[in-house]
């Protein structure tokens, strides 16, 4: 259990992605533009990441070196924030082999994680979920790593399609995992969709929904260093995992059902119930063991829930998000959301629409 004022509750109250955070940094997205020429050609290097092992990089040859630039995937770049918290330089490499454990190697080695994770992504949104890019029109994401100094955050910029990483003080690793990506990014097709606000019950399930997304990229990149699991965070620091998703209050923060008083908590304790839904929906309730983790999830009436399995949890939730959801969609209002998406997919008297159902009641949203 963590106690209320210990350091990692102060990361858990900041962590990953606020307004607040959005709005207190202008970041340029078009800090390298020089650096690009139109005579290159789009190629394919070697990572050697903090988090994912060994991993394929798309990048661009210029003719004379190579930079981490995706013109495969909307131009896509990864630059090194040089621990400043504005501006930024592209990584650039003479060999295509990129990160290592040396120095300077190492603060290649985040930016490897960051590329890669950036591409996972996109290649997520667009293979299962049929969506071009995170704001749905191909362009793609600006990627910083080194973000500030001892920031051990991340958050993402709508208004420029940026995110940012910073390093753990504790562990000295990039924040820049397959999760964390997914739910920075994730946050950006929120901005571009359903709009949910960061404050009370749609500031929950923005959470939530970031977790969600950012949980089902992790399985997705099917990585064999970093494996899929439904924990946020569990690479990153010393302490484990910010949050997991089977039984939320384990962290020592979050809510694991629905209650009146959920919109006055911060948007991650109120995340909670949106998380838990989604395990149980996927998975099921009680004891299970997924890639030789083991999970024993609870429900709130003490019902026994069969999952659906996340794949469709995921295209449900999705369909949800962009389709019904809006700025103010509270818990009671998301569960209408996901049922209309479950009827949409499968079918009004579907096996899938009886355990949304069922899902919700479990976590007290009826
Ligand atoms: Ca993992
Ligand atoms: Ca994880």
């Amino acid at each position: 259990m963590t106690h209320p004022t210990s350091p990692r509750r102060t990361r858990l109250a900041v962590l990953l992605g606020t307004a607040a955070a959005l709005t207190a940094t202008a970041l340029t997205a078009t800090a390298t533009a020089a650096a690009e020429t139109p005579y290159g050609a789009a190629a394919t290097g070697t990572g050697h990441s903090q988090h994912s092992g060994t991993v394929p990089l798309t990048t661009y040859s210029t003719g004379s070196a190579y930079q981490l630039r995706d013109t495969t995937r909307g131009n896509q770049r990864t630059l090194d924030a040089m621990n400043q918290t504005g501006g930024g330089t592209l990584f650039t490499d003479p060999d295509n082999d990129w990160g290592g454990t040396g120095t300077p190697a190492n603060r290649q080695s985040a930016g490897v994680d960051a590329h890669y994770a950036t591409a996972v992504t996109w290649d997520f949104y667009k293979g299962v979920l049929g969506r071009n890019g995170i704001r749905g029109d191909g362009t793609g994401v600006t990627s910083r790593v080194h973000y500030g100094s001892n920031y051990p955050n991340a958050f993402f910029d709508p208004s420029c399609s940026c995110a940012n990483y910073g390093d753990d003080p504790v562990t000295g690793k990039t924040l820049a995992t397959l999760d964390i990506v997914g739910h920075e990014l994730t946050h950006g097709v929120i901005a571009s969709t359903a709009g949910l606000g960061s404050a009370g019950e749609p500031g929950g399930l923005g959470e939530g929904t970031a977790d969600i997304l950012g949980t089902a990229i992790e399985f997705f990149a099917d990585n064999p260093t970093d494996v899929g699991d439904y924990f946020i965070g569990e690479r990153v620091f010393a302490d484990g995992p910010l949050r997991r998703m089977d039984h939320p209050s384990l962290d020592g923060h979050s809510r694991d059902y629905w209650s009146r008083d959920i919109g006055t908590l911060d948007a991650y304790a109120a995340s909670g119930p949106a998380r838990h839904f989604f395990y149980l929906l996927a998975e099921g309730s009680g004891p299970k063991v997924i890639n030789k983790i083991a999970y024993d999830s609870p429900t709130y009436d003490g019902s026994k829930l069969l999952g659906i399995g996340q794949d469709e949890a995921v295209r449900i939730w999705y369909r949800a998000l962009s389709t019904y959801m809006t700025s103010t969609t509270n818990y009671a209002r998301a569960r209408t959301a996901t049922l209309m998406a479950a009827a949409d997919l499968y079918g009004p008297s579907s096996v899938e629409y009886g355990r949304v159902a069922a899902a919700w009641t479990a976590v007290n949203v009826r």
